[in-house]
């Protein structure tokens, strides 16, 4: 298309020549030939039918460049709408670039939920399990605050010793039945020579007889293996209603037995593994001041069905047996103050402490033995009898089941039914 352009061109130009030729008209000489006319010069003739011949092509050609005018502007505005349009797309682009990145935030987030999920879901169990846990916690916090509640209301409520002891209070037992206590328990007694009121179990019959209970035995659940001070002081437990074993100690004991002129009686009551009941007193008993050592005197048997077995006896192992086993006049024991008649320590050796001789022939503070029966493997490392001992009525080797030596007035041992009393109610142990 350039081309035929350009030949158009040129023929306007050359047309243009003419003119200014033709008026000149008269020098053809000024004629310039080239090729594009060939060998002629033109004449106006042959300009007006070059212009006739080629008029309607150039118009074609114009028209046709026209239209590529037309058309190339409005491409040009088709790429102006173009750019607009990309222009706009680009901000929309832009816009959307946003939005895309707040979606793969967006996305990201919902990945980490995704994560959280499984999480969640593979804790599961583990969450069923802790809540388990927690509400059996609650259930026992509301125990625990239930409990507490009924504490804050036994707290709230007046104190009450759960152990009773008795109002009333005397010299001794028998002193306080004299006033008119008529129940056994505990009561807080001052004999004259005591240098303050202690607690004893006062065991008070259907006679009006008062007996101060100073030594009990029954299931073993107290040793008897203590000290000097322990047998001094006293040790194990009182209680109401006679069901736990102690020792009253030494220095009471001594206070019971020094305070009045009227001679004391010590009543010893035995229980065997069969069931077996016997009792032994002995009158005019004394324990003298610790600076003695305890030393036990009594002025006779004073009888009972278990024997006089403090008098010693004859195990027949040596003539001097019953002397040696004897007790009257024996100051205490224990395994850290050997006051005994023997070169060992009896104390020691027996694990008990009592008015030890070389050693004994009774002895109550003895080991308990579930049953009664032992043998020296029983004993111990020294292999000697040394259960609760009472050879007038069981052998060395039978430890009896139960023991109470109590104290009462010789005036009132014998003053409501006389010496069958003793047998027939037998210190309220049942009979
Ligand atoms: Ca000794």
């Amino acid at each position: 298309m350039a081309p035929s352009l350009l030949a158009a061109a040129g023929g306007l130009l050359l047309l243009c020549s003419f003119t200014s030729a033709q008026s000149r008209g008269d020098s053809t000489t000024s004629c310039t030939l080239n090729d594009g006319f060939g060998k002629y010069c033109p004449t106006t003739c042959g300009v007006a039918d070059y212009m006739l011949r080629y008029t309607p092509s150039v118009t074609k050609e114009l028209d046709y460049l026209i239209k590529e005018l037309e058309s190339v502007a409005n491409l040009t505005q088709g790429t102006e709408n173009t750019v607009v349009v990309m222009k706009d797309s680009a901000v929309s682009h832009q816009k959307s670039a946003l939005q895309e990145s707040f979606y793969k935030k967006s996305s990201s987030v919902l990945d980490e939920f995704r994560q959280y999920e499984n999480t969640i879901f593979a804790q599961g169990e583990q969450i069923f399990e802790l809540e388990n846990i927690i509400s059996e916690n609650e259930r026992r916090m509301a125990d625990l605050k239930q409990l507490s509640l009924q504490l804050q209301q036994k707290c709230s409520e007046p104190c009450k010793d759960a152990v009773e002891i008795q109002p009333l209070t005397g010299a001794d037992c028998q002193d306080v039945a004299n006033k008119g206590a008529t129940t056994s328990g505990l009561y807080y007694i001052k004999p004259a020579k005591a240098k303050e009121q202690f607690l004893v179990y006062c065991e008070i019959d259907s006679f009006g007889r008062g007996f101060t209970v100073i030594q009990r035995r029954r299931d073993g659940s107290v040793k008897f293996d203590k000290d000097w001070i322990q047998y001094k002081e006293g040790f194990g437990y009182l209680s109401p209603d006679d069901t736990t074993e102690f020792w009253l100690g030494l220095e009471k004991i001594h206070a019971l037995t020094i305070s009045s002129n009227i001679p004391t009686v010590l009543r010893i009551e035995l229980v065997d593994w069969e069931g077996n009941k016997k009792y032994a007193d002995y009158n005019m008993f004394r324990v003298g001041p610790e600076a003695d050592m305890y030393r036990l005197t009594y002025g006779f048997y004073f009888g009972g069905d278990a024997g006089d077995a403090f008098d010693g006896f004859d195990f027949g192992d040596d003539p001097s047996d019953k002397f040696f086993t004897s007790h009257n006049g024996m100051q205490f024991s224990t395994y850290d103050k050997d006051n005994d008649k023997y070169d060992g320590n009896c104390a020691q050796q027996d694990g008990s402490g009592w008015w030890m001789n070389r050693c004994h022939a009774g002895h109550l503070n003895g080991r308990y033995y579930q049953g009664g029966k032992y043998t020296e493997k029983d004993a111990g490392e020294y292999g000697f009898d040394n259960g609760i001992i009472w050879v007038t009525w069981h052998n060395r080797w039978y430890s009896l089941k139960e023991t109470t030596m109590k104290l009462i007035p010789l005036s009132r041992l014998t003053a409501s039914s006389g010496q069958q009393a003793g047998t027939k109610e037998f210190g309220g142990l049942g009979v």
